[in-house]
């Protein structure tokens, strides 16, 4: 990660809504396949994709915003379309490690879902398509995904202090998942929480 400058003077950045592009950006990350593995439901389907590529699912963009005594951040992810076995290339979905750290989540671009779940099982799912906001309260876990034909966009809007806890989602994942049946989006109930 470069360093983050501390700036108390205002700062402006411009979003490409079709791509996510981010300039001034930070840091960049992109998720393959490889690195998200345990997300997928249909184990044989992962196996068998990575036989033939380890596929790009999304990229996430962000650039800190740090006063001497705040801090924001703004973050962009562009997901793919394209499915693994049935189910739809989505995000990782994590927690906050901070327990009273919300986030807003915006949708620019594409079609999709932001799926939310807090430790208790409590399960909420959104449909998306450009325009729609979401705010996720703290302890609910997030995860998008990607419906669409075309890559989906999102902006995310958070604090830094609020980190990221993804074992919580690696080991069982969310209460229902997203996949493709009869050429349509629907949820189902995750088999690992039946
Ligand atoms: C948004 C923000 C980031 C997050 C990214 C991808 O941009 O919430 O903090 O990293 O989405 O989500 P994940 O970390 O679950 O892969
Ligand atoms: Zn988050």
């Amino acid at each position: 990660m470069n360093t983050i400058p501390v700036n108390d003077n205002p700062v402006t950045v411009h979003i490409d809504l079709a791509s996510g592009e981010f300039n001034p950006c930070m840091e960049m990350q992109k998720r393959n396949l490889s690195s998200m593995v345990m997300m997928f439901s249909d184990q044989k389907a992962v196996e068998d994709t990575l036989k033939n590529e380890d596929r790009f699912i999304y990229q996430i963009r962000y650039y800190p915003f740090i006063t001497r005594n705040s801090d924001m951040s703004l973050g962009t992810t562009m997901i793919m379309p394209g499915k693994i076995g049935n189910e739809y290339h989505m995000t990782k979905g994590h927690f906050h490690e901070a327990d009273n750290q919300p986030e807003i989540y915006h949708c620019v671009t594409g079609e999709g879902a932001l799926q939310m779940m807090d430790l208790n099982g409590e399960y909420h799912s959104a449909v998306w398509t450009p325009g729609t906001i979401t705010h996720i309260p703290p302890q609910f876990a997030h995860r998008v995904i990607n419906t669409g034909t075309t890559p989906l966009v999102f902006v995310a809007s958070f604090h830094v202090a609020a980190g990221h806890i993804y074992g919580p989602i690696e080991s069982k994942g969310f209460k229902y998942i997203w996949v493709e049946k009869d050429g349509k989006p629907v949820e189902l109930l995750n088999p690992k929480w039946a």
